[in-house]
């Protein structure tokens, strides 16, 4: 198939999942082409079928933001055409699917089928704010196709936006050749002593991902257990998490990473994975914890509860109870045998659930599926 993606390029869920769809299904044979303001951040070698189409936009006085959903539209156009696509998938909906539903308007070739994938603030956060909800839900309604990461999103998705239309769940999954417990991780953990715990946290810094929580629950861990906080990614409440951090005086126990690349060379060195979001539609970055065997604590009532195995794999509790958080890590991690256990079940669990080549024929069968319909 001749397949066009549409993601934002930036570190963060949506961008990785569609990246390395593109990468999966060219190395499967597609023909995948790349639309976006940028170069993706994991689309980072050459590869084969794989094509990269950035979309500029011009400044003007006149303009306070330069609009960008018509240069993305006229580019989707364009590479349509030139490239014969037959599917334009654009994921996050904002404002891809409405740049898509624009693009069919102008092509002049065949019009191509539009897919479009929900991850989750597209939602959950920025789609249900008044100024963007009627246009969200006219382009999500307008796509040929429509995926939710979850089930928990689909829902959400339902209620929230009132679309009729079906929604077919593929959830996330994880690059198996990236993401292993040992995949090519430096062993040396030279930030940390051999007696100490390492717990770690990667995320975009945004509100919803209750970064004082993250080191609220470190600190009560720390306390019994002499420990080390990773803090992987970059955004807003990152100086928040600094200034917390020096406030409860565990300078000397957080590492800040910032935005990493190879996540996968770091997370084996961890023992232990913390994600107590508000919202989590899925949680990619527990997903990649769990393959590279760490137990994960999390927040139940989100999207988590399809990825995690509470009492198996991780543990799950409301949001905002750190203390319940902070006891679980605790036991888990002052008894060998069972973190030990932990430690497996979450490969295991993870392989059997979400390693690419069970997620990404749903996603070709899908496609068919809608070229065909
Ligand atoms: O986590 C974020 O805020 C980033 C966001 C994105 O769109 O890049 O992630 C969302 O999409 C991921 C991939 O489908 C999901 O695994 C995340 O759970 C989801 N984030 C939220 O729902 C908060």
């Amino acid at each position: 198939m001749n397949i066009g993606i549409t993601c934002y390029p930036v570190a963060g869920g949506s961008g990785i999942v569609a990246t390395e769809l593109g990468q999966k299904l060219a190395a499967r044979g597609h023909q995948v082409h790349f639309i976006s303001y940028a170069l993706p951040f994991r689309l980072d070698s050459y590869q084969q079928n794989l094509y990269f189409h950035g979309v500029e936009t011009t400044a003007y006085p006149l303009f306070k933001h330069p609009p960008y959903t018509l240069s993305l539209a006229a580019k989707m156009a364009e590479v349509t055409c030139q490239y014969n696509l037959e599917i334009l998938h654009v994921h996050y909906a904002i404002p891809h699917a409405t740049s898509a539903f624009l693009a069919k308007q102008l092509i002049t070739c065949k019009i191509p089928k539009i897919i479009t994938t929900l991850h989750g603030t597209d939602i959950t956060l920025v789609g249900s704010d008044p100024s963007y909800y009627d246009i969200t839900r006219f382009s999500i309604n307008a796509s040929d196709g429509i995926t939710a990461v979850s089930t928990y999103l689909a829902d959400e998705t339902k209620n929230v936006f009132k679309i009729e239309k079906p929604i077919k769940v593929i959830h996330n999954f994880y690059d198996s050749a990236r993401f292993s417990p040992d995949s090519q991780a430096c062993k040396r953990r030279s930030f940390a002593e051999d007696t100490e715990f390492v717990i770690a946290h990667i995320s975009n810094f945004r509100p919803v991902k209750r970064i004082i929580d993250v080191i609220d629950i470190f600190d009560r861990i720390h306390k019994v257990l002499p420990s080390k906080l990773l803090l992987i990614g970059e955004g807003p409440d990152a100086i928040l998490a600094r200034r917390q951090v020096t406030k409860k005086n565990l300078t000397d126990r957080v590492i800040f990473l910032g935005n990493q690349n190879r996540v996968e060379a770091v997370l084996p060195l961890a023992d232990l994975f913390l994600l107590p979001s508000e919202e989590e539609s899925f949680g990619l970055a527990a997903l990649e914890a769990l393959a590279c065997g760490l137990p994960v604590i999390g927040t139940s009532g989100t999207g988590l509860v399809e990825v995690v195995e509470a009492g198996v794999n991780g543990f799950l509790f409301p949001v905002g109870h750190t203390a319940e958080m902070a006891q679980a890590g605790i036991e888990l991690l002052s008894d060998s045998k069972r973190l030990a256990g932990f430690k497996e079940a979450a490969h295991t669990l993870s392989a059997e659930r979400f390693r690419d080549d069970k997620i990404v024929p749903q996603y070709e069968e899908f496609y068919r599926q809608v070229l065909n319909g």
